[in-house]
């Protein structure tokens, strides 16, 4: 088990799998959905369109395509909607689902963006906290698995590090 942080963009790590950020459409938006979507080209989309989309809190496989990232999973983070909602138990089973997922499929390597705390709007530090738990507790029970944490900006960077003491 070995869980690594990051800051960049993740549309350029070689691993297994990035795990995307995605609404319940599957469809693109904006945010590391649109990065993703760009980078990998429109073959992504038509693989999406036949999923069907995904509800909040589970997550979906597809292939990279002109990705360097073999997979893409995609999940959907909740909406941060005062934290009554459900949210840190929705935003936990996106990190749980895209790890089942990887493992199901045989994968080894997995990065993940820091989801809903974009435009999704779920505060830094609470997500940081969901993140970091969800991920410690399947790697329990999972550990061929290498998980990396891609911070974009410095705060999430910060919080991940001193949280995982890296
Ligand atoms: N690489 C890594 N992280 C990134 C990148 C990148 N290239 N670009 C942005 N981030 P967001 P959400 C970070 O808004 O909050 C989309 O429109 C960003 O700084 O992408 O889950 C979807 O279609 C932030 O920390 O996702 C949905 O409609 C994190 O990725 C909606 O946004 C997540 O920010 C999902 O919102």
């Amino acid at each position: 088990m070995k869980i690594d942080v990051l800051q960049g963009d993740i549309t350029k790590l070689d691993v297994d799998a990035i795990v995307n950020a995605a609404n319940s459409s599957l469809l693109g938006g904006g945010g590391v959905d649109g990065a993703i979507h760009r980078v990998a080209g429109p073959e992504l989309l038509a693989e999406c369109r036949t999923l069907g989309g995904c509800p909040t809190g589970e997550a979906r496989i597809t292939g990279g395509y002109r990705l360097k990232a073999r997979h893409v999973i995609h999940t959907v983070g909740p909406i941060f909607r005062g934290g009554s909602q459900g949210e840190a138990a929705l935003l936990a089973s996106c990190y749980k689902s895209s790890l089942k997922l990887a493992v199901e499929n045989g994968l080894h390597s997995v990065a993940f963006p820091n989801i809903s705390t974009g435009v999704y709007g779920y505060p830094k530090e609470e997500a940081a906290q969901i993140a970091v738990k969800a991920v410690q507790d399947f790697l329990a029970t999972a550990d061929s698995l290498h998980v990396i944490f891609c911070c974009f900006d410095d705060e999430n960077l910060r919080l991940y590090r001193s949280m995982l003491g890296l």
